[in-house]
């Protein structure tokens, strides 16, 4: 059986998830479900990143101690993400003695093949980001995502060696061995890459909430990994790297998903990290665009978040997954507007996807109660449409367009509605002659059809809700439904 590895990124335990956590998380999942759907292995993964100073300082501020902090969003993220369904294998925390093991055991491969020098490093940090930054990309003198003064740090850091890496990293870049999507994506990648990157700090000497770095010469806790060369090795932890049987099977990355601001540590660092550790590369990265509410990055630090937990109150898990998907192609930016929700929930949801389900199965179970013959031949022109459709949506999740893949799904219902309104079989319903019950017939048989075609695309998507519709259908074609019963998808607001 193939098998099919899909990673998220994993969260800083700082604060409560919000709705661009949960897009990765949804996005990741659907195409998790798509691949079992195709008889795939998968293993998919989440988790949350546990150390670092943000966090210790945070834990500081909440006046608890750092363990308890974590362990206390961690359950937070894990309830948020069992609520919108997702279906992860594994979620992987950073305090976990796992990771310890795994984290410590890949940078100590990297050290003994010489890649790691000592160095001291003098410059910037944001403790918001959890990076070094540069004078230059500052506005006003402050971090223009945290509106934060950076630390001045001046300490003993371990460097890795990414510029002797960086031109294999290139090269399996442009001969596509790693993909990364969307291409402008890749083109920022090869920017990076281009710009002359300095080699990176992968311990930290005043952070001592961290996993040690080990080193003959280093008393212990001397040194801890940097919390985003630790955070990288979670990919690795999930399959119980160096030794576990999944790492034998999984390893490596079929696809990893990510947000835009992280791009640089997993298309240029981590592909160089593996590298040095001689492990292959993921296979794909994709690398989707962040949400603004108001034109305004979504931030923990500045406050301005929807938790998704608001939204599956309001919606349901599955209408909160489609009304995140649905708001605009993923390899962009895009702005959210909230109050917008109420009103493409009932256009797309109530009145179009539910309706349609509803409607059909309604009048498959009134005309022929749920008996269509399967000799009867369905309309050569819907059918034409579906099965363009159904070409599009696959191009589209093998693009890891899920926007593209769910205008085709709702291409097909806008079709079925126009169809119905047209034909009328509720008029045909009044007349016996034998012609007009034959053109019943069909247009029943197309509609089971399209409807059976419409769940299983939408499977993915709204799993439950997808659940529901096919059981009921199934009632429907055991010809059990009565008088009365609904299927009741999706409630209009
Ligand atoms: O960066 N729109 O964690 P983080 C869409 N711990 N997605 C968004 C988003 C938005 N406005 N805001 C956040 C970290 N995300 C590190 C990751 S991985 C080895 C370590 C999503 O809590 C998106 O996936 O800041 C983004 O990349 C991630 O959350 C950053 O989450």
């Amino acid at each position: 059986m193939d098998k099919f590895y899909i990673t998220t990124p994993i969260y800083y335990a700082s604060g409560k998830p919000h709705i661009g956590h949960a897009f990765s998380l949804i996005y990741a999942d659907v195409l998790a479900r798509w691949q079992k759907k195709k008889g795939k292995n998968v293993f998919f993964t989440a988790g949350t990143d546990e150390h670092g100073a943000k966090i210790a300082q945070k834990a500081e501020d909440a006046k608890i101690n750092p363990q308890e902090f974590v362990d206390e969003l961690a359950d937070i993220y894990t309830d948020t993400w069992h609520a919108l369904g997702i279906e992860y294998s594994d979620f992987i925390r950073t305090t976990s003695a796992r990771h310890k093991k795994s984290a410590q055991e890949f940078f100590k491969k990297i050290d003994e093949a010489g890649d790691i020098y000592e160095g001291e490093y003098e410059g910037l940090y944001c403790v918001g980001c959890e990076n070094f930054v540069l004078e230059r990309n500052l506005k006003d003198g402050l971090c223009p995502d945290h509106k934060t003064v950076p630390q001045k740090i001046k300490e003993k850091n371990f460097f890795f060696n990414l510029k002797k890496y960086l031109p294999e990293v290139k090269e399996k870049i442009i001969k596509g061995e790693i993909k990364i999507s969307p291409e402008s994506r890749k083109n920022e990648t090869l920017s990076i890459i281009e710009s002359n990157i300095g080699d990176f700090s992968v311990t930290r000497e005043s952070v001592k909430w961290g996993i040690p770095f080990l080193r003959s010469d280093l008393s212990a806790g001397e040194q801890t990994i940097y919390v985003w060369a630790e955070a990288l090795v979670n990919y690795l932890t999930a399959l119980d790297y160096p030794n576990g049987e999944k790492f034998k099977i999984f390893w490596p990355p079929d696809l990893q998903v990510i947000g835009a601001e992280i791009n640089k540590f997993h298309t240029v660092f981590w592909p160089a990290l593996l590298l040095a550790a001689k492990l292959p590369l993921p296979r794909e990265i994709f690398i989707h665009g962040l949400f603004t509410i108001d034109g305004q990055k979504i931030s923990k630090t500045i406050g301005n978040v929807i938790d998704p937990l608001d939204l599956v109150e309001k919606f349901g898990a599955d209408a909160t997954r489609y009304l995140l998907l649905s708001q605009f192609p993923a390899a962009e930016h895009g702005d959210v507007k909230a109050e917008e929700f109420v009103a493409k929930y009932n256009s797309d949801l109530a009145n179009g996807a539910g309706n349609l389900l509803e409607r059909s199965c309604k009048m498959i179970s009134d005309y022929r109660g749920g008996k269509i013959k399967s000799e009867i031949k369905i309309d050569g022109g819907v059918e034409k449409i579906i099965t363009e459709a159904e070409e599009k949506y696959e191009k589209s999740l093998n693009e890891r367009n899920l926007f593209e893949a769910l205008d085709a799904v709702f291409h097909i219902i806008k079709t079925l509605d126009v169809y119905i309104n047209e034909k009328k079989p509720w008029e045909l319903n009044k007349k016996e002659d034998k012609k007009s019950q034959d053109n019943l017939d069909e247009i029943l048989a197309t509609l089971l059809d399209g409807i059976k075609k419409v769940s299983d695309l939408l499977e993915p998507f709204m799993p439950a809700k997808i659940k529901q519709a096919k059981d009921y259908i199934a009632k429907l074609e055991n010809g059990e439904i009565k008088e009365g019963d609904r299927l009741g998808l999706f409630p209009r607001m």
